[in-house]
């Protein structure tokens, strides 16, 4: 019943298009399923805001659901949606592979997928029709750039790192693009290399963890703030300076980094930038109306020292 409806209301509202006739009040409502990765750090939370905020803006109808960081609630949340027979649907893979079955659902239910945030792998591209989001390994490039860069002190240089969440594209893409610059000096290494999840409460469970065995750790690569925010707080509590004793490169450019800066805790945040809603619904209202997508779309970030965050704080929006 609801699915002839809304075409005979999608008829109708053609009609007055082709007829170059303003559409009436009642045309459809487009209807978004989006199911997010969960709510682990400060830029998921403003992702999620960006999103909502920007459905609501759009006239879209969105029904969201929390995955906790769990693939199979995920997975649980595109098939209610297939069920819903929503208009589309869009969701942040919280890990690369392991989509195809319920992609196929989707795809064979004709309800376009957008994948937004992260990317998949599949040998079957066909089950999506396009990815919103950031160059992780770019960001990773970055991050080992600006070490290469800036770092002065003689000798040696050990490198510990914090991964996110594992088999997420971030994490894989991030290590592999700051190995591929830090390898152009072989003072850098990476001595030690373990996941904090992306949570502020593992980043610190696993510094302790490296500070412990690591006497000498000379530079911490968080994947994201948040880990580098609970990292600062094992390395005081082991009676260290962060960001001088220890130099601390991050990822994400949140608010909690910006004040981590200020505070001279933190040395650098790559920006990468969450705000994807605004841009998430226009490409949801273009591939309703069947307009053709590139198959990648990709966010313009930039880079914050320390040094500039207190005169770039006031220009945050996440
Ligand atoms: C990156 C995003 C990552 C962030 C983390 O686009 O997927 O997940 O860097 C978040 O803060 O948890």
């Amino acid at each position: 019943m609801l699915k002839s409806r809304r075409s005979l209301l999608s008829a109708i509202a053609a009609g007055f298009i082709v007829g170059g006739l303003a559409l009436p009040a009642f045309a459809a409502q487009l209807t978004l399923g989006f199911a997010q990765v969960g709510a682990e750090s400060e830029w998921r939370t403003a992702n999620t805001q960006s999103i909502k905020d920007a459905a609501k803006a759009a006239g879209i109808n969105l029904k969201f659901s929390d995955a906790q960081q769990k693939q199979e609630n995920q997975i649980k949340a595109i098939r209610s949606f297939i069920a819903q027979k929503v208009d589309v649907i869009a969701f942040a893979p919280v890990v690369t592979t392991g989509w195809d079955t319920v992609l196929k659902e989707a795809k064979s239910a004709k309800i376009p997928v957008i994948l937004t945030d992260r990317s998949i792998e599949t040998k079957d591209p066909s089950l999506y029709v396009t990815m919103i989001g950031s160059d992780f390994t770019e960001e990773g490039r970055k991050a080992g750039k600006w070490l290469l860069e800036n770092y002065k002190n003689p000798g040696d240089v050990n490198i510990v790192e914090l991964q996110g969440t594992v088999g997420s594209a971030p994490a894989i893409e991030r290590k592999k693009g700051f190995e591929e610059v830090i390898k152009a000096d072989p003072r850098f290494k990476i001595t030690r290399s373990q996941t904090g999840d992306f949570t502020r409460s593992k980043g610190k469970e696993v510094m302790e963890a490296f500070l412990k065995t690591d006497k000498k750790v000379n530079v911490l690569f968080a994947h994201n703030d948040d880990m580098a925010i609970g990292a600062i707080q094992a390395i005081e509590a082991a009676g260290m300076k962060p960001g001088k004793d220890i130099i601390i490169v991050s990822i994400d450019a949140v608010k909690g980094a910006f004040e981590a800066m200020m505070a001279g805790k933190l040395n650098v945040s790559v920006e990468c930038n969450p705000q994807l809603g605004p841009q998430l619904m226009d490409i949801v209202k273009e591939v309703k109306a069947g307009k053709a997508q590139p198959k990648r779309i990709n966010t313009k970030e930039g880079v914050f020292p320390m040094e500039t965050a207190a005169k770039e704080f006031p220009n945050r929006k996440y």
